[in-house]
């Protein structure tokens, strides 16, 4: 879905729910664009919608859909966004509504654009199978839904038939698609788990880097691995788990350390399963280190995704080191409150900017592994 001339327009739709605190909106909207932005699109306009109760047939109601429409052609749009996780055959509603205005329009709910994002970034065989595998797991309602469209439509007696049938016939076809991809995976990981016990024998320990997307989690992974990473200002930057060395002076020995993909509110299961085991094998490293940005107005809400994600992952958050990064942005920081509200995660204030604090985090490191307790 990329244009070969020039960017890709999107049309952002802000869905508000109206009882949100009205600064929490507008942060959750611009989280959006910068994943828009993330896809290096032009967003020439944007829609707000205060809705309490979605429409059944097209998310969206009936002038509000007049409304983008009329944007749709004044700009020339490519892709309507609809920030929210819509129900597959809204969306599929909502776009053929739109099609009759400009039959090329696409239409994303936030997953799609997330997906968007994750096939542009994902550079290895498995970060790529994962995501074809988290597609199919979200197309798959979707292949349902418009197969249900199809059957419906058929009508009469005599074609109801043909309906159901061609909808067995797509969801059998997802089905033996997905074991493949499945199967594919699976061989990879396998691999990596050998690689994995290879090391643990060796001695090795394990820390692990986790965190909300764009927090700094790479920049904190290549001070500390002398690695190059790419760290940008954009949301899922990092994709593929990467391994790193550090050396710890008193421990005379080097721990693995891992970078891996960032977590994001609303971040779908169907993601997280298909990314499951690179995400299994990094939360279950023997330190944990979450990676904040302390200078982001939404950090507590964010720190409190991150820990859903970890416990649905099966990792007790009890022992994770938090690591409030990026104090260089913040003008009058209230370290003494940050240290005592979280003093139960080992919290350390660091900039990876500055190098401030850097050398603390190894600290914790080596004190986490030599005690097993709380550093
Ligand atoms: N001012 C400031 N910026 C920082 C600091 N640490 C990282 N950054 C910037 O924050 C942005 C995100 O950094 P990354 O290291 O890519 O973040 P990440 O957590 O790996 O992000 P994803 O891989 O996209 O999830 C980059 O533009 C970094 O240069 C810091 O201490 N201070
Ligand atoms: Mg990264």
């Amino acid at each position: 879905m990329f244009k070969i001339n020039g960017k890709l327009r999107v049309l952002p739709v802000h869905v508000i729910d109206p009882r949100l605190e009205k600064e929490k909106a507008i942060n959750i909207g611009e989280e959006l664009e910068s994943l828009i932005h993330t896809l290096d699109a032009d967003i020439p306009d944007r829609i707000i919608q205060k809705l309490d109760q979605p429409n059944n047939a097209t998310y969206i109601g009936k002038g509000k859909i007049d409304e983008v429409a009329e944007k749709v052609l004044q700009h020339n749009i490519d892709v309507v966004v609809l920030n929210a996780m819509v129900k597959p055959r809204q969306v599929h509603a909502l776009k053929t509504q739109l099609q009759k205005v400009k039959p090329t329009i696409e239409v994303w709910d936030r997953v799609d654009l997330i997906l968007q994002i994750f096939d542009l970034h994902a550079t290895t065989q498995e970060a790529k199978l994962q995501i074809e595998l988290a597609r199919m797991n979200y197309m798959g309602p979707r292949i349902y839904g418009m197969g249900f469209i199809m059957s419906r439509q058929g009508g009469g007696v005599g074609t109801r038939g043909v309906g159901e049938t061609n909808t067995e016939l797509m969801k059998r076809h997802w089905r033996d698609q997905k074991k493949r991809v499945q199967r594919q995976l699976e061989k990879i990981s396998q691999t990596r788990e050998v690689q994995l016990e290879q090391r643990k024998r060796a001695g090795f320990k394990t820390v692990s880097i986790v965190g909300y997307t764009n927090a700094g989690k790479s920049s904190l992974f290549n001070l500390l691995t002398g690695k190059h990473n790419l760290t940008k200002n954009e949301l899922f930057a990092t994709l593929d788990s990467s391994v790193g060395k550090v050396y710890l002076e008193d421990l005379h020995s080097e721990v693995l350390i891992t970078d891996t993909i960032g977590f994001i509110r609303d971040l779908p299961p169907l993601l997280i399963s298909a990314f499951k085991s690179t995400l299994l094998e990094s939360v279950h490293a023997d330190v944990l280190l979450h990676v904040i940005d302390v200078s982001d107005p939404e950090m507590e809400a964010k720190i409190s995704v991150v820990n859903e994600i970890l416990r649905e992952l099966g990792r007790n958050i009890d022992d994770v080191i938090y690591i409030f990064n990026k104090v260089d942005l913040v003008k009058n920081l209230n370290e003494h409150e940050i240290l005592e509200k979280y003093a139960r995660f080992s919290p350390i204030l660091i900039s990876v900017k500055n190098g401030e604090g850097v050398e603390g985090v190894k600290e914790r490191i080596k004190h986490r592994l030599l005690s097993g307790v709380k550093g």
